[in-house]
């Protein structure tokens, strides 16, 4: 009887574990893979399905045509730091007072125990990997470069991770594999300071004849490649990144890395990153002169033919038709942010910034409004979309896609709106530009009242600041010229209060704010 009763519960068991596995095998098949294409300081008017002119991104542009394009789409920033903080955690960035823009030698600004995106997708079977830009910090505050840099995107739920530290224009300028400097040599280690230069180290500021690209504000530390950085680095000679190659080589990674897994059973999910069109602007010879606008232009070419050899790949590996590809941007526009590189004397007629006011570092719509498209063949119908979604929402979209119960309290499930099947997007979201937030509720949004400059005079961005209120209505008045503050005083004082409860203790300390 016994043996009798074992041999039903081993054949139960084993029904179970086929039913467990058959369900699991399903769900693999219909989890697509998703890839999130993100681009660096990429304007709303820098596409041409966005409305530029002067500049064609044919790539970028059939996603759009194929896709749902978004009009009313924000980076949670106007500044890389935080909007990438906010993309992977799910979490607005003013909730972490370490979420600015951060030097190469910043710890880790997600804590390890924090949900994120490739965690979450990690519970539901996903391979996980970013290539490109990473600007989150790296281990505890103390890094040697030399030795295993952790905790990193490996420890915040990456499998993978080929990265470069944190911007092009700042050092340490190597590539790190999986926490360890590519290319590093035992007898030539790598040093990093922001503070102080090494003895003897030519820089920007003493030895502008070293120069192949000058400095205008800032950029004028240690000279890598004849462009002065931020911040000083001595050694790694032979980890040094050609930036001229930059492009080339974390596609070329990014594509390795799908045609590995496109083999694998498991849905991979790929975080690429690229450094276009954030300075130092360094295009691959083979795209200087290609958009008559000088570097600025030349680099947004090499982004869009980068988008394309990737959609290429996804083809030729047949799986273009099993991925949800998302396209965006971190921040708004910049034509000069700290080199003379033309972007301001060549531009002519193209506005990175499109109909919007403002541009990267600004409270104004082109800080945050960005570029934004997703894209799956065979099953997002294309379509415009004019609802109001935000890059911090993809963390519970996709956990709802997959069926997870994971949510955060900022990441709304806006699921329906990014597949197509729904215009109605949030009702509301904060943005924020260098630690100041302002409420977008509606069509409209209110901008508090901010001490410091109204236009940074480095970069020529209006930055938001005023004294008084402002309030737009965003759907009359895109370009943000009308301040109804005055004649609407109603609707002005619902959104302050709304605002105030949304942002807690916090929000009594804007007066203060120093603006860089
Ligand atoms: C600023 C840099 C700018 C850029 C930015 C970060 C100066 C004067 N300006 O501090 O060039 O690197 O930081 O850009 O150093 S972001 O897109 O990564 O946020
Ligand atoms: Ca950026």
């Amino acid at each position: 009887m016994k043996k009798f009763r074992n041999t039903i519960f081993i054949a139960l068991s084993f029904f179970a574990l086929a039913a467990c596995q058959k369900k699991e095998a399903s769900e693999d098949v219909s989890n697509p893979n998703i890839i999130i294409i993100y681009l660096d300081d990429l304007g709303y008017g820098d596409v041409s399905a966005y409305g530029a002119t002067e500049i064609s991104t044919p790539h970028m542009d059939r996603m759009a045509r194929d896709g749902v394009r978004f009009t009313n789409a924000y980076a949670t920033s106007a500044t890389c730091t935080p909007s990438r903080y906010a993309l992977l955690t799910g979490v607005y960035p003013w909730r972490n007072q370490d979420a600015k823009i951060l030097p190469g030698t910043a710890p880790l600004v997600i804590s390890t125990e924090q949900m994120t995106l490739p965690k979450m997708l990690k519970t539901k079977g996903y391979q996980t990997a970013i290539v490109g830009k990473w600007h989150l910090g790296l281990g505890d505050g103390n890094v040697n470069w030399n030795e295993h840099i952790s905790p990193g995107p490996n420890e915040v739920g990456f499998d993978y991770a080929y990265i470069m530290a944190a911007t092009q224009d700042r050092v340490p300028t190597v590539y790190i594999r999986d926490g360890h400097v590519e290319g590093l040599e035992a007898d030539d280690p790598i040093l990093v300071d922001y503070q102080n230069n090494f003895e003897g180290e030519p820089t920007g500021k003493e030895n502008p004849e070293l120069l192949k690209m000058m400095w205008h504000h800032g950029h004028n530390n240690s000279i890598i490649n004849g462009i002065p950085r931020i911040g000083f680095m001595k050694g790694g000679e032979k980890a040094k990144w050609v930036d001229e190659d930059m492009a080339d080589v974390f596609l070329i990674d990014a594509q390795n890395y799908i045609r590995q897994k496109s083999k694998s059973e498991k849905p991979f999910f790929l975080y690429y990153a690229l450094q276009q069109p954030h300075v130092p602007r360094t295009p691959h010879p083979r795209f200087v002169g290609t958009s008559g606008m000088g570097p600025r232009g030349d680099v947004i070419i090499e982004a869009d033919w980068c988008v394309g050899e990737l959609l290429k790949t996804l083809e030729e590996e047949g799986i273009l038709e099993n991925t949800l590809i998302i396209f965006s941007s971190d921040n708004g526009p910049v034509l000069n942010d700290g080199y003379y590189d033309d972007a301001v004397e060549k531009l002519g007629d193209h506005k990175p910034w499109g109909p919007l006011r403002g541009g990267k570092y600004s409270l104004f719509e082109a800080g945050t409004r960005v570029p934004f498209m997703t894209y799956w063949k065979g099953t997002v119908q294309p379509s415009v979309s004019d609802a109001l979604i935000s890059q911090i929402d993809l963390l519970s979209s996709f956990a709802s896609m997959l069926n997870s119960d994971i949510r955060t309290d900022d990441s709304m499930d806006m699921l329906e709106v990014l597949l197509g099947k729904s215009n109605v997007g949030r009702e509301e979201l904060i943005i924020e530009a260098t630690s100041r937030t302002a409420f977008r509720s509606g069509d409209f949004i209110m901008i508090p009242p901010y001490k410091g400059p109204a236009v940074n005079t480095m970069v020529n961005i209006e930055l938001g600041n005023d004294n008084n209120y402002q309030l737009y209505n965003l759907k009359d008045d895109i370009g943000q010229r009308n301040n109804l503050a005055d004649t609407e005083p109603e609707l002005l004082a619902e959104l302050i209060a709304r605002f105030e409860a949304l942002r807690g203790a916090e929000y009594g300390k804007i007066e203060q704010l120093e603006l860089k």
